[in-house]
């Protein structure tokens, strides 16, 4: 039994996880996805590359929001409390009137970790 490669194979990839946990670092803020902070002036999301864009949005209440669904081959959908897209769709859009301030959370049921976001807040 020889033990020196797998020490040496142990080490290596300590280190790698030491170098990634450095470049971590830098790129924190960036790639959140649905947690980072909702844009504002924005009401069309784009369902492609298997995510929504922007993940989240701010809109006063009374605002109608329009998911577009442009992915190619790739079917998604929009599911939240409360409203449905309907059948996973590859093109077209959905569109939903936000009526009352609230955090609306929803996600494609094609896909994990797939989930957007629409901040609502109360009319000017
Ligand atoms: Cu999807």
């Amino acid at each position: 039994m020889r033990r020196l490669p797998l020490l040496t194979a142990a080490l290596a990839v300590g280190a790698a996880l030491v170098l990634a946990g450095c470049g971590g670092d830098e790129g924190s803020g960036a790639g959140a996805g649905a947690a980072a902070a909702p844009v504002t002036g924005v009401t069309q999301v784009t369902a492609k590359d298997n995510r929504f864009t922007p993940a989240a949005i701010q809109v006063p209440a009374g605002t109608t929001v329009t998911w577009s669904f442009k992915d190619g081959f790739v079917p998604h959908d929009v599911v939240a409390d409360g409203f449905t897209s309907g059948e996973p769709r590859r093109k077209g859009s959905f569109a939903h009137t936000f009526d009352r301030p609230g955090t609306y959370a929803y996600r494609c049921t094609v896909h994990d970790g797939m989930t957007g976001r629409v901040v609502v807040t109360a009319a000017g």
